[in-house]
């Protein structure tokens, strides 16, 4: 595993821990993290030891956004001609369930990262919005369609256009958070979802997990289709069968992951 600058890796009984490591600005985005996040979460989705990541920030922020400092002076070209934030496509594109743990700002890139995420479990002193508007610009990495997509029109417009943020017990109450839990159980929260997914067949997580995203892009009939042939697909695999078996035996299954 390669040695990163900008963020933390860890990892322990299937479940690695991710954590964002520039709390001195709030863990803003800049390209070298972009590209260390990409990197390891490729790794990730190959390594055999660990079915499912929380993805973390150190200090009071998850993520302030992408890094504005280095943003700043880029040009049209520049921005253009690098593709400015591809890079987040790979995170989003990975195939394992991953969890972010919301320990403070989610802000602009950093809503925007949580929202790629599979779950997303807020401390109640976490803070989201899409603060863009009042930077000259909008969101760049995914926002405005994942975000209308999880609340709606009427809120998702609300945040783009005044920029304004929204706490823990809002984003819960819009649909945009799963889980809101007090602040000091965050992380022993977050680690314990993990592991009960962690706990289950990676083919049918993986299975889940796609399904679950195709949906949001499928229209109804081939999104039943998709799962249909998924769900069929999981009757290949040895685990369900000992899932089945376990169950009418009233005993805990043994899941091999194949
Ligand atoms: N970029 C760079 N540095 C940042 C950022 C950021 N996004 N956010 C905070 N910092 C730095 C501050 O400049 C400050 O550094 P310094 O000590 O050197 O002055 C340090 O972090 C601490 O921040 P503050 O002193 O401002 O802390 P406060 O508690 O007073 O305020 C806030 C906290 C409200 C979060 C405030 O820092 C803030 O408004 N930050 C910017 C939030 C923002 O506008 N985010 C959107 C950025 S644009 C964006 O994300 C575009 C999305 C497109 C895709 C992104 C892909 C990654």
């Amino acid at each position: 595993m390669a040695s990163f600058n900008t963020i933390t890796f860890e990892h322990k009984d299937r479940v690695a821990l991710v954590t964002l490591n520039r709390p001195e600005s709030l863990n803003a985005l800049n390209a070298e993290t972009m590209a260390e996040i990409a990197a390891l979460f490729a790794e990730l989705d190959r390594h055999p030891e660990v079915a499912v990541t929380v993805l973390t920030g150190e200090g009071r922020a998850f993520a302030a956004g992408a890094d504005i400092k280095e943003m700043g002076p880029q040009t049209f070209s520049d921005v253009y001609l690098t593709d400015m934030f591809a890079g987040w496509d790979g995170f989003a594109a990975s195939r394992k369930p991953i969890i972010a743990a919301v320990n403070g700002f989610a802000l602009g890139g950093g809503c925007e990262l949580a929202m790629m995420c599979d779950l997303i479990i807020a401390s109640d002193k976490a803070k989201f919005g899409q603060p863009e508007i009042k930077l000259g610009v909008t969101p760049g990495m995914g926002g405005s369609i994942r975000l209308t997509k999880a609340v709606g029109k009427a809120k998702a417009m609300d945040m783009v256009l005044t920029g304004r943020m929204i706490d823990a017990a809002e984003a819960d109450r819009i649909g945009l958070v799963s889980r809101v839990v007090p602040h000091d159980t965050l992380m022993e929260e977050a680690m314990k979802a993990a592991s009960e997914i962690a706990s289950y067949s990676l083919p049918s997580l993986m299975a889940a997990k796609e399904m679950v995203g195709r949906a949001l892009e499928l229209p109804t009939t081939e999104g039943v289709r998709f799962e249909r042939r998924l769900f069929q697909g999981l009757f290949g695999t040895k685990d369900q069968k000992e899932g089945m078996e376990a169950f009418t035996e009233k005993r805990a299954p043994k899941f091999i992951d194949a």
